[in-house]
């Protein structure tokens, strides 16, 4: 059996040179993630759960997970003396924490948030960047608007019927259980492979009337290949980007998140879900698009950035992309 910090400690080298700093992220992100699952697990009984009152940078109302979450990853990576600086979905503005710290991250504390108080599954992400500016300053916007392709680190922790951890620094995707008995995430799929093809599709369609008539027509297509496929594909949605993701992970399936006519950048967040769930997909061997370039490669300009996305293997995300670039003859009933 090996734990996260095993693993952690052999393979630091592939980020950096032995200085430690990389491993003491990853090990806070895990202890963080024992202690929401914690919270999760008692919330109903504790009286976590429900709204605190207030509405969030993104126009949200926030759920008490979402806050205590929050604070929680905050004080822990404020005291990580290699973090310069934290940028999270709920706070308005960067946070410069260790000006002598090498890295920067960003988080979506509890994702999920509709599901808190109805016991479906939620999750964590991360991404972790090397900064910019020089160190010794305190860190600036510029250190977390970096673009996907510079992540050294990206990953999410599923609060789910077991709490799963999923990461990747750019050689694979590496999976952990919890094993609650021990308090340690132990390795259960070293190395994770999306299947190649999609046998899930997974997107609220209550704006499809908004939505561009090619993703219309896409929309369309799948449902007539269903009619004819031996083995159709089934709709799955939680409501959750991470426990939808890590099912399609697994067993091979599709997700989006389209923009609409009077919303055109959709809903999802470009630095706190986008690049981090696209980097894990390229790493499992999928695509992950905007609908029209990889979504690694838009362009950041703001950390609160929206972004359509455009999830899965890469046969179905390439289909799905053409019809929105009209180079499919669509076929209708
Ligand atoms: P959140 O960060 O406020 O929790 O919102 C993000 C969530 C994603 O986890 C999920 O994919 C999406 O919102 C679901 O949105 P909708 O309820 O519109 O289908
Ligand atoms: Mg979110």
């Amino acid at each position: 059996m090996t734990t996260l910090e095993q693993f952690i400690a052999d393979r630091q080298q592939e980020v950096e040179k032995a200085t430690g700093a990389f491993s003491k992220i990853l090990r806070d992100i895990g202890l963080g993630a024992k202690m929401v699952s914690f919270y999760l697990r008692r919330a109903s009984l504790a009286g976590f759960l429900g709204e605190l009152g207030l509405t969030n940078i993104q126009g949200e109302s926030v759920q008490k997970l979402d806050d205590m979450a929050n604070r929680l990853f905050i004080r822990l990576f404020s005291h990580n003396p290699h973090i310069a600086g934290i940028a999270t979905e709920e706070e308005a503005e960067i946070l410069s924490t260790n000006p002598d710290g090498k890295y920067v991250i960003l988080l979506d504390p509890l994702d999920g948030s509709s599901n808190i108080d109805v016991g479906v599954p939620v999750g964590t992400i991360f991404s972790v960047y090397r900064r910019l500016t020089p160190i010794g300053t305190p860190c600036t916007e510029r250190d977390f608007l970096q673009g996907g392709r510079q992540q050294v680190a990206a990953g999410y922790v599923l609060y789910g019927t077991s709490t799963l951890l999923f990461y990747t620094t750019g050689r694979g995707v590496h999976g952990f259980t919890l094993e609650p008995a021990a308090g340690e995430f132990l390795l259960t799929y070293p190395q994770v492979q999306m299947p190649s093809h999609s046998s899930y599709y997974s997107f609220n369609d209550n704006q499809l009337h908004e939505w561009s008539l090619e993703l219309q027509q896409y929309v369309a297509d799948l449902h007539l290949r269903n009619q004819r496929a031996e083995k159709p594909q089934s709709l799955r949605y939680v409501g959750s980007l991470v426990a939808d993701f890590h099912r399609n992970l697994l067993k091979g399936g599709f997700f989006m998140y389209p923009g609409t006519v009077k919303k055109p950048e959709g809903k999802l967040r470009l630095l706190y879900e986008g690049y981090p769930i696209a980097w894990l997909t390229e790493e499992a061997g999928g695509k992950a698009s905007n609908g029209y370039q990889p979504l690694l490669d838009v362009p950041p300009h703001s950390i609160h950035q929206r972004t359509p996305l455009f999830i899965g293997p890469v046969e179905e995300i390439e289909r799905l992309t053409s019809f929105l670039q009209r180079n499919v003859a669509v076929e209708t009933t």
